[in-house]
């Protein structure tokens, strides 16, 4: 089968990376090489700059330099893992990418669609996920979750306003492209999300098939 870029987005603590090893582990258990990998980051540079994005000294940068970062960091994990790893085959499992930006420095931040929609065609050309998908939770919930980790980061030590925009963004990215963003119910115990996980992938690898 042809390979396939899935990514997966929602706010702090939703499970991302929880389900992204169980998705990594069905799509294994159906013959697929699986690369995983996150955004900020993905690569050394790309990790270097997740680092600058996100320690909390870095209190002052600017909303034009934080949007201008993650997409260079984006630019690099493009050019050096993603796009070899789609080309060699291999099917590509990311936690976060673009919808994270629109949802972040644009619902959270404030920044206009147009201006990341303008360096979204800029680094990544026509490439976009297959399909996205969207561990939704109540902010609190989520707040809760994550804070059981210890330190804030800078991102995270932002307003609850800041997260519920960034989740109203985010279900209406999913609103706009059903076909592409699933919306998961994240706030249930994790093997009820891993269900909901299941019953997506499994008609999305039948379209898929379909498509060969
Ligand atoms: N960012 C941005 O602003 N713009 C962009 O374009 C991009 C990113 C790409 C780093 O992302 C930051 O970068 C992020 C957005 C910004 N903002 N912040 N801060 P990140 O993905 O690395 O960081 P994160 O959102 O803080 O991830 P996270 O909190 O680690 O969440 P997660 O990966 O979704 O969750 P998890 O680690 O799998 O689970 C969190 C905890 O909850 C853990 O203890 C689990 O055991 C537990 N958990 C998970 N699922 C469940 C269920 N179902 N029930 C109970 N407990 C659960």
């Amino acid at each position: 089968m042809q390979s396939r870029f899935i990514t997966f987005e929602g706010g702090e603590g939703a499970g991302k990376s929880s389900n992204m090893a169980f998705v990594a582990d069905w799509l294994r258990a159906r013959g697929v090489e699986v690369v995983c990998s996150r955004e900020p980051g993905g690569t050394e540079l790309a990790e270097q700059i997740r680092e600058l994005l996100l320690a909390p000294a870095q209190g002052e940068m600017s909303d034009g330099a934080e949007l201008l970062l993650i997409f260079a960091a984006r630019a690099q994990h493009l050019a050096e893992k993603i796009q070899p790893a789609l080309a060699a085959g291999s099917w590509v499992l990311c936690d976060r990418f673009t919808d994270a930006t629109y949802a972040y420095q644009g619902g959270g931040r404030g920044l206009s669609v147009d201006k990341i929609r303008r360096l979204e065609q800029l680094v990544q050309g026509d490439l976009r996920p297959d399909l996205t998908l969207l561990l939704d939770l109540p902010v609190a919930v989520g707040m809760q979750r994550a804070g059981k980790r210890g330190d804030l980061d800078r991102i995270e030590q932002q307003s609850l306003d800041f997260f519920e925009r960034i989740r109203t963004t985010y279900l209406q990215r999913a609103a706009d492209a059903p076909e592409r963003i699933a919306v998961v119910d994240a706030s249930c115990e994790l093997v009820a999300v891993q269900q909901q996980l299941q019953r997506v992938l499994e008609q999305r690898w039948a379209l898929w098939e379909k498509e060969k």
